[in-house]
């Protein structure tokens, strides 16, 4: 197509083409789950999807649940080929190649904040529900970074998740490696759990000695 810029816009058709597997949970890098959501492995529906907030007669191809299946993949990759796709990348050609062809997840499993989230009350109900979380657009947590100003809004709120869930995998190891601690000086991000740092607000992270 001589587009340099979606040179990486359809490789999520590849996942189809990975036949060594009988099922794939894919889920973009932006994505952060709050619990492992192995239910889906067993959806017996060849393909998979939540409904897209920009339009939810479409499906966010930011969670998948699919079948590879080879028939599909060269379909999809002819359609590639020929540049057919009303947004120019993988979702727009996923959309026209299933149209309504899948089975349709819950929202918990692709819930897409905003900074201008509008339906507080929804999120409210159905908060403690949450399987996954999908940072989409260009707001991304870790460029705004953890001392970024915190409000008690669902946006701040799934923000603040995503570092938690950062800090249980990777902040301790950081710290373990550094001959100097930052003070922090955020709002205090608390993890307990053994062997983790604990983070309170304008001091010191406080590490278990080991
Ligand atoms: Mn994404």
């Amino acid at each position: 197509m001589n587009r340099g810029d979606l040179h990486s816009a359809f490789t999520k058709i590849n996942l189809w083409r990975l036949v060594q597997f009988s099922k794939i949970v894919y889920l973009d890098a932006d994505v952060v789950a709050y619990r492992a959501p192995d239910e889906l492995f067993s959806i017996p529906h060849a393909f998979a999807a939540a409904p897209d907030i920009g339009w939810p007669d479409l499906f966010n191809t930011g969670v998948m649940v699919l079948t590879p299946d080879l028939g599909e993949y060269y379909a999809m990759m002819a359609m590639a080929e020929r540049g057919i796709s009303f947004d120019g990348a993988d979702q727009g050609l996923l959309n026209m190649h299933f149209k309504n062809n899948y089975h349709r997840l819950s929202f918990t499993y692709n819930v897409t904040p905003s900074a201008h989230y509008q339906y507080i009350p929804a999120y409210r109900h159905f908060q403690s529900s949450i399987n996954m979380v999908h940072f989409i657009g260009a707001n991304k947590p870790w460029f705004a970074g953890r001392h970024a100003p915190h409000s008690n809004s669902p946006f701040d709120e799934m923000v603040g998740r995503w570092w938690a869930v950062h800090d249980r995998h990777y902040r301790a190891k950081v710290l373990t490696g550094t001959a100097h601690l930052p003070a922090f000086t955020g709002t205090g991000l608390t993890n307990t759990a053994t062997g983790y740092c604990t983070f309170a607000a304008h001091g010191s992270p406080q590490c278990p000695a080991s």
